[in-house]
């Protein structure tokens, strides 16, 4: 059907059709260039007429991590806006994170006015708009999108806006941009008539090719020694079922190396963990699901006969300039229903491969209590290290999750000491490497499940490039309280490993205090939340943190944001 705006601006039909298509919210920072979208949320306000629910974010990275904890809550995409050029710069370390773990965000902003003097609404009428001016303002973004866009006009705005949707949403997903100039939103429209819903369908998703999986079936069926590895599984709604019963029927072992997400749960008795390395000398047949950097080359490579089998929406990894890793065959394909595809092809050829596979089953079993049990040394060892170990904060706020509640890592937590039994309870993003988008994801993924607890665990690194006064405040504001965890090892533990690892013996690892490394001790992030009311508290010894978090949760579950700074061990 069609639905009509008798009159108003283009800025009126363009947020009526970001709510038409299911944008809930406008995460934006607003400048000069706003002035059309702001009197036309104010007329939305009185008319009541459908648009998204803007909402006020004072740093652009924060409003892009929150967009991309929506999407990663709520499987729908959400829109952010920023002013000119100046805001596109300031958001784009968290657009480098969204393109590479492939979440679609609508990024957009203004364009500064161009008209100087032609009686045209919008036109220049400030300095800063000779100044915000750019040869080509969407060469700024151009290498972290899928597409860009200026809108010339109103008469396009319905498919432009569907085009959005369409290129991000279609695999492999990922961001897209839109730069919206002032003089075209302030326009006048009459009888603007678009189509509701869309009729512009995003292209299906890429399922895979039955003779590939035959093939890669054939393969599996002759391992004596088969490994799944897979980091970004997990995204999608069904991937873990779907790894799940692959894993199953054919006692494949699966390692998750650097989880992003819980692609499989760690209860499952094919889950073995998070380290590949201790696998590959044996592993003759390698699947590679959802997983950009399956080992190191330089540390630990599987044996040069081994079959590596990759699986993705994208297994090429097109946007990576080099990747060299080996592919005796590579399938294209979404996660989900590749890997049951390759289930059923399995499971018919299981019988004649009951013998071996039953063995297996029996040596996973074993191997995986002598982990299990390993895993459960190391936490005793941790719970009462002084300074506190990042084990025992992990286990302890463990204690308190619950299935249910979603934890944030951008943090040294360890997940061998979670019990991730649960699809879309656990998000380690930070896809492109850039710091700083824990705490807005946090603030995304409680927008989106507002009943649910959300963990922010943080380095104090990461917290302090995570714009944390801003994200204090949204969280405030918006009344999505979450608990912040930051693991103060005051430093940049990281950079010091990165440091030993190329010079193990250098004058860095020998000054004991290397530059560029370490932070002053004694600061207290736990002040930083009490400038909007928040819940703040200081933690030094292993014994003190299960009360310490008990009266951040009271906090959380009263409505107000908790702040735990826990001062800990660094590498
Ligand atoms: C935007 C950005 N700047 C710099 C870096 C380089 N970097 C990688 S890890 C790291 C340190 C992280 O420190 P923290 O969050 O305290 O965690 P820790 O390593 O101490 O556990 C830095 C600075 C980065 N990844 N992103
Ligand atoms: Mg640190």
């Amino acid at each position: 059907m069609n639905r009509t705006i008798e009159s108003g601006s283009v800025a009126d039909a363009y947020l009526a059709l970001l709510a038409d298509r299911g944008i809930d919210y406008l995460f934006a920072n607003a400048g000069t260039d706003f002035a059309p979208l702001i009197e036309s949320f104010a007329k939305a306000a009185l008319t009541g007429a459908k648009v998204p629910k803007p909402i006020t974010v004072p740093h652009e990275n924060v409003a892009i991590a929150m967009a991309q904890g929506y999407y990663l809550g709520s499987g729908r995409p959400q829109a952010v806006m920023v002013h000119v050029n100046v805001g596109t710069a300031n958001a784009l370390a968290g657009l480098i994170n969204a393109w590479r773990a492939n979440i679609p965000v609508l990024f957009s902003a203004g364009r500064t006015p161009f008209t100087e003097l032609g009686g045209i609404l919008g036109e220049r009428s400030g300095e800063i708009h000779w100044t915000q001016e750019m040869r080509d303002q969407r060469a700024i973004v151009r290498e972290f999108v899928k597409w860009d866009y200026e809108l010339p006009n109103g008469a396009v705005v319905e498919n432009a806006v569907d085009r959005a949707f369409n290129l991000m949403l279609s695999e492999p997903r990922g961001p897209v941009y839109m730069t919206l100039p002032r003089e075209v939103l302030a326009a006048p429209i009459e009888n603007f008539r678009y189509a509701s819903p869309s009729r512009h369908a995003t292209a299906s998703p890429p399922h895979p090719d039955p003779g590939a999986i035959d093939r890669a079936a054939a393969a599996l069926a002759k391992a004596e020694n088969p490994l799944i590895v897979t980091s970004s599984l997990g995204r999608g709604p069904g991937d873990a079922a779907a790894l799940a019963r692959l894993a199953d029927s054919f006692a494949l072992p699966v390692i998750q190396r650097k989880p992003r997400y819980v692609a499989l749960p760690t209860d499952h008795p094919m889950h073995l963990g998070f380290n590949n390395d201790p696998w590959l000398d044996a592993a003759d047949v390698i699947v590679v699901v959802e997983c950009d950097v399956p080992w190191i080359p330089k540390k630990k490579a599987p044996k040069p006969d081994c079959k590596i089998i990759h699986i993705g929406a994208d297994p090429n990894f097109e946007k990576y300039p080099l990747r060299g890793f080996t592919a005796d065959l590579s399938i294209t394909g979404v996660p989900g229903a590749t890997l049951h595809a390759l289930a059923s092809a399995l499971e018919a050829l299981a019988p004649s491969a009951a013998a071996r596979i039953g063995a297996r089953r029996a040596r996973l079993a074993e191997r995986r209590a002598t982990q299990r049990e390993r895993w459960k040394g190391e936490l005793a060892k941790a719970k009462d290290a002084s300074p506190i170990h990042p084990a025992w904060i992990t286990h302890c706020l463990d204690q308190v999750r619950g299935s249910d509640g979603i934890l944030v890592k951008e943090s040294p937590v360890t997940p061998e000491h979670m019990a991730l039994t649960k699809p879309g309870t656990f998000f380690s993003v930070g896809a492109g490497g850039a710091l700083g988008w824990g705490l807005g994801t946090a603030l995304g993924l409680k927008a989106a499940q507002p009943d649910r607890l959300v963990i922010c665990t943080v380095g104090d690194g990461a917290y302090m490039f995570g714009n944390p006064i801003p994200a204090h405040y949204v969280s405030r504001a918006e009344k999505w309280p979450t608990l912040t965890v930051v693991f103060n090892n005051e430093m940049w533990g990281a950079v010091k490993r990165n440091t030993r690892e190329v010079y193990p013996d250098g004058y860095a690892a020998k000054s004991n205090q290397e530059p560029l490394t370490y932070f002053d001790k004694d600061v207290h992030f736990e002040k930083a939340v009490e400038v909007v009311g928040g819940h703040g508290e200081r933690v030094e010894k292993a014994e003190q943190l299960p009360a310490a978090i008990e009266r951040a949760m009271k906090a959380v579950s009263g409505g107000t944001q908790a702040l735990l700074n826990v001062i800990c061990q660094g590498p």
